[in-house]
């Protein structure tokens, strides 16, 4: 899934630039034997010819290089969603797709002219009328072509995520997300820029009996309620569950990290509510907890149930990595 690899897109100014000056320049080129008649005949017939093809191809680039609607999984559809509107996103492609064809049908029908023609006046005036033919036509898709140069831009910078099983860690900020996805992936994560806001999203991987499982952790998103937030981000935010299979949600319960449990727990009502996978409560910082200060937590839902872990020293990663395992043999 990469829109970088679209090319920047022309208005349709630059595009008749572009294709004309081509046109004029190859159809310099053409030397024909025989007849003035002859020779002035091929030279705009080819004329015609380069500067449809030119636009052509042009417009079939972008169509071949814009990731392919029905392939998107559902994180990217809903970001486009969101970002650009799938609606006319799919018009603006259908768009030049029928612009490519009309445009082909035209070359045709005045290169046929040109090629009957009587007359140099006549060959001329037919190769004119294609030219402002075709003008018209590309002035007809210019809102197209803004948009799709406007989407281009905004669609660029998407993260790049797998299609894989993928495990989300959520939790306020300061509990020890990075922490564990350092200790779930072994490595550093690679970092991906996020839409609309000016976040990241953390990515690393590791294998567990042969599959691969992606883990995300996502800073200053998933770390805070949604009451807050802005409908856009929200959005976004939201594309997030159509990714994860899993969440794994982090409870800091020495409220170390500056965040008291009321408001913990209220970010994990948000995301319980939003996301419908399963989630994983987990106490991390267990090092730094007592039995006691334990068994108290334990009496809130849903800590009665969480798995406790300390991503500082090692301690309980591999219980979250059986209840993964076991997550994905579900799936
Ligand atoms: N004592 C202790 N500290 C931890 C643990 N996990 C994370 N930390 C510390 O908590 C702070 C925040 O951790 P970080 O992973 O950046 O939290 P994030 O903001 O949720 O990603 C860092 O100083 C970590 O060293 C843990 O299990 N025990
Ligand atoms: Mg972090």
């Amino acid at each position: 899934m990469n829109f970088k690899r679209v090319p920047r897109i022309l208005d349709s100014q630059e595009l008749m630039d572009y294709a004309f000056s081509r046109a004029s320049r190859e159809a310099r080129r053409v030397s024909a034997p025989g007849a003035r008649l002859q020779r002035v005949k091929k030279r705009e017939e080819r004329r015609i010819i380069i500067a449809g093809s030119s636009i052509r191809r042009y417009l079939n680039r972008i169509l071949m290089r814009i990731p392919r609607i029905e392939e998107l999984t559902p994180f990217y559809h809903e970001l486009i969603e969101t970002l650009v509107g799938m609606e006319k996103f799919t018009h603006s492609l259908r768009s030049l797709r029928w612009m490519v064809n009309k445009i082909e049908r035209l070359e045709r029908e005045y290169a046929r002219k040109v090629r009957s023609a009587r007359d140099e006046d006549e060959v001329h005036r037919h190769r004119k009328e294609f030219y402002g033919r075709l003008a018209s036509l590309l002035r007809k898709i210019e809102p197209e072509l803004l948009f799709l140069r406007e989407a281009r831009e905004r669609l660029k910078n998407l993260p790049n995520v797998e299609d894989t099983f993928t495990v989300v860690i959520a939790g306020a900020p300061n509990v020890g997300k990075s922490s564990l996805l350092r200790r779930l992936t072994g490595a550093e994560p690679r970092v991906e820029s996020y839409p609309f806001t000016t976040n990241q999203l953390l990515l690393g991987y590791f294998e567990h009996h042969h599959k691969r499982v992606q883990v995300i952790d996502t800073p200053g998103l998933l770390d805070r309620s949604f009451e807050e937030m802005r409908r856009e981000e929200m959005q976004c935010i939201l594309a997030l569950k159509h990714l994860a299979n899993l969440v794994v949600f982090l409870f800091d319960i020495t409220e170390t990290c500056g965040y008291p449990m009321e408001e913990q727990l209220r970010i994990y009502e948000s995301i319980a509510q939003s996301f419908d996978v399963d989630i994983i409560p987990v106490i991390n910082k267990v090092d730094l907890l007592t039995e006691e200060k334990l068994r108290e937590a334990r009496k809130i839902e849903p800590l009665d149930r969480a798995l406790i872990c300390s991503a500082k020293e090692g301690r309980g990663v591999a219980e979250i990595i059986k209840k993964i395992d076991k997550a994905m043999d579900n799936k």
